[in-house]
């Protein structure tokens, strides 16, 4: 990534992390709210918050528009991540190089960590987002974000997830899964960010378009990191999608097939960005590093 585009994408992590930080007090019964805290603020790349606020400014949106929204999504990334590490789920130690939420505060503390940032994500946007944005746009985000927190976007993959484990799977399945336990957020994200802007819908399919590559690329790109990375570079234990009989790209594909569908995707996802004349480096950069990751 060129030393320009870094600093662009560090601006943009340092701004949702003091937002993070001034969103989530730490009041009675401060547990909780720690609790909620170690994981929202341990770090993590911050993806889905910059496509929030890269896809609203590119659409002629403002950051003030776009905070609470960006916030809140990586709330609701942070709440999956917490509730997946459980060892009713995925039973990981390790999670963005710390220990994971259960292993700090305990299970019954980390399940009620994931279920206060459920709900406390959305008043986020809710309470914060200002008035330039209209009530029916407001309305509108809100929906689609409690519509992909819930069973029928995130949660049903994780559900489809865990009940293939083991199983040989159709490519459908595998699609659904990744469709929806990854690709939903970064949907989400950017759907968001566009509709917070005031774009039109012509401009809200095409990001959502790229989306729906960029977020298939992400998935396949963290099927194979699980098999040729490391726990340093990972931040959370490799080599566990194999162990657990999991559905992924690599066990369907093999490796080299996965990188190519990975790059196709990508070329896609720019494709599409080109065509509809939006113009972001920030995005070309983001698909271009997961691309590179996996070379
Ligand atoms: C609803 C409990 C529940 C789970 C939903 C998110 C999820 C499904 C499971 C978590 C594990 C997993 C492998 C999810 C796929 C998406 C993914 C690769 C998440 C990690 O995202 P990154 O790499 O993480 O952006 P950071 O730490 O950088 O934010």
């Amino acid at each position: 990534m060129n030393p320009e585009i870094k600093q662009k994408m560090n601006d943009y992590i340092k701004l949702v992390e003091e937002n993070l930080d001034k969103f989530i007090p730490v009041e009675y019964p401060e547990k909780i709210w720690e609790s909620m805290r170690y994981s929202v603020l341990a770090g993590g790349k911050r993806l889905r918050p910059i496509l929030v606020l890269e896809t609203c400014r590119v659409l002629s949106g403002t950051f003030e528009q776009a905070i609470p929204a960006a916030c809140a999504i990586e709330m609701l990334h942070s709440q999956s991540l917490i509730h997946d590490d459980l060892p009713c789920m995925d039973n990981d130690d390790y999670r963005r190089g710390k220990l994971t939420n259960h292993k700090v505060f305990g299970e019954a503390i980390a399940v009620l960590a994931g279920d206060a940032l459920l709900s406390f994500a959305p008043q986020v946007i809710l309470q914060n987002t200002p008035k330039t944005v209209s009530e029916t746009r407001l309305l509108r985000v809100l929906e689609e974000f409690l519509i992909n927190a819930g069973a029928s976007k995130l949660i049903g993959g994780q559900v489809v997830d865990i009940e293939s484990e083991g199983k040989e799977i159709s490519k459908e399945t595998l699609k659904y899964i990744h469709e929806n336990k990854t690709g939903a957020l970064f949907k989400l994200a950017m759907r968001m960010g566009a509709i917070l802007a005031g774009a039109d819908e012509d401009k809200i399919k095409a990001v959502t378009e790229f989306a729906e590559k960029f977020g298939l690329a992400f998935q396949i790109m963290d099927d194979i990191l699980d098999v040729t990375s490391t726990l340093e570079e990972l931040g959370k234990t490799p080599g566990k999608d194999e162990e657990e009989g999991k559905a992924t790209y690599v066990r369907f594909y093999g490796l080299e097939e996965s990188k190519k569908q990975l790059h196709s995707l990508c070329e896609q996802a720019c494709g599409i960005l080109e065509k509809n004349n939006i113009k972001s480096d920030i995005l070309i950069a983001i698909v271009n590093s997961i691309d590179e990751r996996v070379k």
